[in-house]
């Protein structure tokens, strides 16, 4: 792949992937105190689980593309994400998305085996993300939330 073709694809999923970081943050903070805990769909992840999974999918992802195993996964997932600090955990987590997309990373198959390279990795990071903000999105819908928020660019 010639150079130019490649910075193409780089700066195409950064901006997509900080519009959905972006977006995602807005999301979050119209939060208010007492739905934190609420389940909008039973049995599935509360609204503070799905927003501590967005602050840190990001980075996790590509942590487990590294070849990580699943107790440094269990460690990285225990690490507690206070309310008050989801958003800032989240534009981390950016940062060492967009800090591997431009420098690159060894890929190895992840502790259940699944091999793929670091482009694979960063586009599978990028949709998961999204996969989530819809989530999170439908949820402040079920709950009654107004907002008027452009989901994409
Ligand atoms: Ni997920």
């Amino acid at each position: 792949m010639c150079g130019r073709i490649m910075d193409e694809w780089k700066n195409a999923l950064r901006r997509h992937v900080a519009v959905g970081v972006r977006t995602t943050s807005e999301l979050i903070r119209l939060i208010q105190p007492g739905d934190w805990d609420k389940r909008p769909i039973p049995g599935k992840r509360s609204v503070y689980e799905v927003a501590v999974h967005l602050a840190v999918l990001l980075e996790a992802d590509l942590r487990i593309a590294t070849g990580v195993t699943a107790a440094e996964m269990a460690d990285f997932y225990a690490v507690p994400v206070p309310v008050d600090q989801i958003v800032d955990r989240l534009d981390q987590s950016f940062q060492y998305y967009e800090q591997r997309l431009l420098t690159g990373f060894t890929t190895r198959p992840t502790y259940w085996g699944v091999a793929d390279d670091s482009t694979g990795w960063l586009m599978e990071a990028a949709v998961h993300l999204y996969h989530h903000r819809s989530q999170l999105f439908d949820y402040l819908n079920v709950l009654g939330y107004e907002f008027d928020l452009a989901l994409f660019e």
